[in-house]
């Protein structure tokens, strides 16, 4: 069925900065998978996925009447650049999507009220914050397929998209999922094949079956979504990673349809990768506000930071930071400490810790210094 109100639409999305536009009409969601994922508590601490459960599967709850959803893809694929320091996640190397995609979602939704006549209250948008579902409605409006890596796969883009949504109380005419055969939302792994580089790549074992990632143990959770202690066993698996990781995304074959980002909703930070691990264990709460204002990493807080790079620190072989540690193994929070200690001796430093160790009260940071006895 031809809609030439559709196709105007498609070009001004297009035009806001969208680089893949897609339509699906709403449907109920089989919530069996989802409501597995938290049954077996796989979200960790990230309650309000409990807390909007009934909302995710139902999208009329969100926004009663609603028929249709429009799924939007940014690209923010920066090319081939390596990060020789402490690693980023490429969307965060960026001023946070969450506020230069809004306004564009504004716009768009603007749009829609001239060409559909619709009013401010028959469709609401969301980039990433909101209870949609964003992988499962952009699988089934063919915006790509689920890889095995859980990721939204894009085959004009490979895994560099960033997903947004918008509900509409409009009836748009649907697009076809990547396969026809395709109908409902588990079809995981749909053009994978018999490849599994991303399951084996995980450093840290987080996948506990194809297209399921238990959020506890990915590094993507622990240095952004995690606000405490990061499990003993799991910090050397994350490496060099400061915020975030891409690993399961970059082994992906599909990633040779990669295009250069437009960057027309994304405003690079190209200085964070710059930033050298002595001075991220260096940053005080002024630079830290100086430097991160305006990116997803300003959520994390500085005492967030600080855990990260000490983990990052403790990974790595250089000695040149040992003093910054020892630093930090006396700061305020005890749960800069704990990861402090902890990378002071696996740079073979503890026994300068012996003074930190005496005044010591924390039970967490007790516990940090006995494991190394
Ligand atoms: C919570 C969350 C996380 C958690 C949990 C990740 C996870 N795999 O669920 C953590 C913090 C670990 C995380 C990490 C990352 N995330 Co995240 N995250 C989200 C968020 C807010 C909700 C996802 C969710 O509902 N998870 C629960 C699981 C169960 O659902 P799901 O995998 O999304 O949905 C699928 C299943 O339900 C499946 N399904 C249904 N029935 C069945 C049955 C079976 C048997 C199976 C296997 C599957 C299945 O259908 C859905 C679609 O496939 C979304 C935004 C949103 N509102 O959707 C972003 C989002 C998924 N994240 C995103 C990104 C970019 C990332 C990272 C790459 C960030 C980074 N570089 O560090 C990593 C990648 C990790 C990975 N491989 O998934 C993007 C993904 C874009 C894309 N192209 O896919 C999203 C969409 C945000 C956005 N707006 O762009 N994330
Ligand atoms: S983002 Fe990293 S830690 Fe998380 S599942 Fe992918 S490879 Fe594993
Ligand atoms: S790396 Fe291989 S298995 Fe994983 S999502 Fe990509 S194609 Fe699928």
């Amino acid at each position: 069925m031809m809609d030439e109100r559709q196709g105007i639409l498609r070009g001004r999305l297009a035009d806001l900065g969208f680089d893949a536009v897609r339509m699906a009409r709403l449907c109920d969601l089989p919530g069996d998978h989802l409501k597995k994922w938290l049954g077996a508590g796989m979200h960790g601490d990230m309650a309000w996925m409990e807390r909007t459960l009934a909302k995710r599967l139902r999208p009329d709850l969100v926004l009663p009447g609603a028929q249709s959803i429009i799924m939007l893809g940014i690209n923010y694929w920066p090319g081939e650049k390596e990060q020789q320091g402490p690693q980023w996640a490429r969307y965060a190397i960026n001023e946070d999507y969450h506020d230069t995609v809004k306004p564009a979602l504004k716009k768009a939704g603007q749009v829609l009220e001239k060409l559909y006549g619709l009013t401010r209250d028959d469709y609401r948008y969301y980039v990433d914050a909101g209870p949609v579902i964003e992988r499962g409605w952009a699988a089934k409006a063919g915006l790509g397929f689920v890889g095995k890596n859980a990721m939204l796969i894009s085959r004009d883009f490979g895994n560099w998209l960033i997903l947004a949504s918008i509900l509409v109380k409009t009836e748009l005419v649907p697009d076809d999922p990547v396969r026809k055969q395709v109908s409902d939302f588990a079809d995981v792994g749909l053009l994978c094949g018999k490849c599994s580089r991303c399951l084996d790549a995980c450093p840290t074992d987080a996948f506990s079956e194809p297209g399921v990632v238990d959020a506890r143990r990915c590094i993507s959770y622990q240095t952004i979504e995690n606000k405490g202690i990061i499990p003993r066993e799991l910090r050397e698996g994350i490496g060099r990673h400061i915020f975030g990781c891409d690993i399961c995304l970059e082994v992906c074959p599909w990633n040779r349809f990669a295009q250069q980002g437009r960057e027309l909703l994304l405003t690079a930070r190209h200085d964070l990768p710059d930033l050298s691990l002595a001075e991220l264990l260096a940053m005080t709460p002024e630079r830290y506000a100086e430097v991160f204002r305006r990116t997803p990493i300003k959520r994390l807080k500085l005492r967030g930071l600080l855990r990260n790079a000490c983990v990052v620190a403790g990974n790595s072989d250089d000695v040149a930071v040992l003093s910054a540690l020892i630093e930090l193994a006396s700061h305020e929070l005890s749960m800069v400490r704990v990861h402090a200690v902890w990378a002071t001796y696996r740079l073979g430093g503890g026994a300068s810790l012996s003074l930190a160790r005496e005044s010591e009260t924390n039970a967490d940071v007790l516990a940090e210094y006995s494991a190394w006895e």
